[in-house]
């Protein structure tokens, strides 16, 4: 029998970083794919302390449904520290705690997709957000995006010559893929250009937080005068992904419709996370564990600097970081970064190929790499194995050349 499935499954496919997932599940594999957080940093015992105590005092209320808006205690201190740290304006009624921001992505395309309708983003952007939003069948259109952010010219040309653009999609902070992060500069004129335009934007800024030099620069919601930017947090990178914990802070129009959605999506998201993460943050200084975290990774990152400037050939080049689990690497442009993923894994390394990052597909000569999974000996030993694979393919490379002007030389003769 075949069962007749809707259209809009049509061109669906699993995503790459999920599938790269279930192979570095084993333990053997050097993973450089998925933004896994270090597990090692889970404040496990303090999760666990604050869970007991909720057990004890509001066992029932824990267990039970609950608001599809989420934990009130929660969302105060969401939108205290936001107000606090980034300076958006937020009170408690503005944040719909979400199951992840993963879910936040796919509402968003609820609320604003209708077929054909146009979805800007940053070149290349968060793959997750191309799965959540591709089931709507949009028409992508990528904005150039160098090391200070996206090309504000670019953006405002694109609103005045594109159609029927409902969502302009960016990752300001530390961004997933690339690490790039905005500018001040650039994001005071994109606020500018998306207040001028009236233009749906959703910032998504899971790794904020995750800032390890420099200063913290301000939220484009932050820039928002006109309830144009969706803004989305997670705690998947902060405390942990496992409690699928995110939240949604926008404007009162657009909030009302998420909360529609979500009733229907899931009706609320788990009682009894939202309740042990907002004791865990009256009990702890959350500040405290994210100032551990960055230390970590930010030795991490100097660790796969320092081995990538080491090992890698010439003609690779790759992005420097200040925050976030991400780098972007660059192979000359006739190496194919899947062709490459093949040969890495036998080596048991594992990355992400660049080209899943660009709606369209694209730059099949790029990669992402994540440092935050691994210790520094297992990032040194993964880019020697990955730099190896690299000069592998590129003596395949000169050898078929040289083999091919043979070849031509010989037919001519
Ligand atoms: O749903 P949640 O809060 O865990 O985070 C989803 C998410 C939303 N937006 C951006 C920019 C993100 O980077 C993420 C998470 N990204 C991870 C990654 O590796 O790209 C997800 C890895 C988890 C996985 O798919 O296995």
């Amino acid at each position: 029998m075949t069962i007749q499935l809707a259209r809009r499954m049509e061109g669906m496919k699993p995503s790459d970083v999920r599938e790269l997932l279930k192979i570095t599940q084993r333990g053997e594999i050097i993973s450089f794919a998925g933004g896994l957080p270090a597990p090692e940093l889970f404040p496990i015992k303090q999760l666990e302390e604050a869970s007991h105590r909720i057990f004890e005092r509001e066992g029932q209320q824990a267990l039970q449904y609950s608001t599809t808006e989420g934990y009130l205690p929660l969302r105060r201190k969401l939108a205290e520290r936001m107000q606090v740290r980034g300076g958006i304006q937020a009170t408690a009624e503005d944040v719909l705690i979400t199951t992840g921001a993963q879910q936040a992505l796919d509402l968003t395309g609820k609320l604003l997709l209708d077929e054909g309708d146009t979805v800007l983003c940053e070149s290349p952007t968060y793959v997750g957000a191309i799965s959540a939003l591709r089931v709507f069948s949009p028409r992508w259109v990528e904005v150039p995006t160098d090391e200070e952010g996206m090309d504000v010219d670019a953006l405002e040309r694109r609103l005045e010559n594109c159609d029927r653009i409902k969502l302009i999609y960016v990752v300001p902070n530390f961004q997933n893929p690339t690490g790039i992060t905005w500018s001040l500069e650039r994001r005071r004129r994109f606020a500018e250009v998306v207040n001028r335009h009236s233009v749906a934007v959703v910032e998504d800024d899971p790794y904020g937080d995750l800032r390890f030099e420099g200063l913290p620069l301000p939220p484009i919601k932050s820039f928002d005068s006109k309830g144009c930017v969706i803004y989305l947090g997670t705690f998947s990178k902060i405390l942990s992904p496992g409690i699928r914990l995110g939240w949604i802070t926008a404007g009162k129009s657009l909030y009302e419709k998420f909360v529609i959605l979500k009733q229907g999506s899931d009706l609320h998201t788990a009682t009894l996370t939202q309740m042990q993460v907002a004791e865990y943050l009256e009990m702890y200084d959350i500040d405290e564990h994210l100032a551990r975290m960055r230390a970590v990774y930010r030795e991490r990152r100097d660790a796969m600097l320092r081995s990538l400037e080491k090992e890698m050939p010439k003609g690779v080049s790759f992005s420097r970081p200040a925050g976030g689990l991400f780098l972007w690497l660059e192979l000359p442009p006739h190496l194919d970064a899947r062709e490459l993923l093949r040969r890495s894994l036998e080596l048991e390394v594992a990355f992400v190929p660049g080209g899943s990052f660009y709606p369209k597909g694209n730059k099949e000569n790029t990669l992402r790499l994540s440092y935050s999974n691994m210790p520094v000996p297992r990032i040194e030993e993964g880019i020697r194995r990955l730099a190896k694979a690299v000069k592998e393919m590129l003596c395949l490379e000169v050898r078929d050349a040289r083999s091919a002007a043979f070849r031509g030389r010989s037919q001519s003769a």
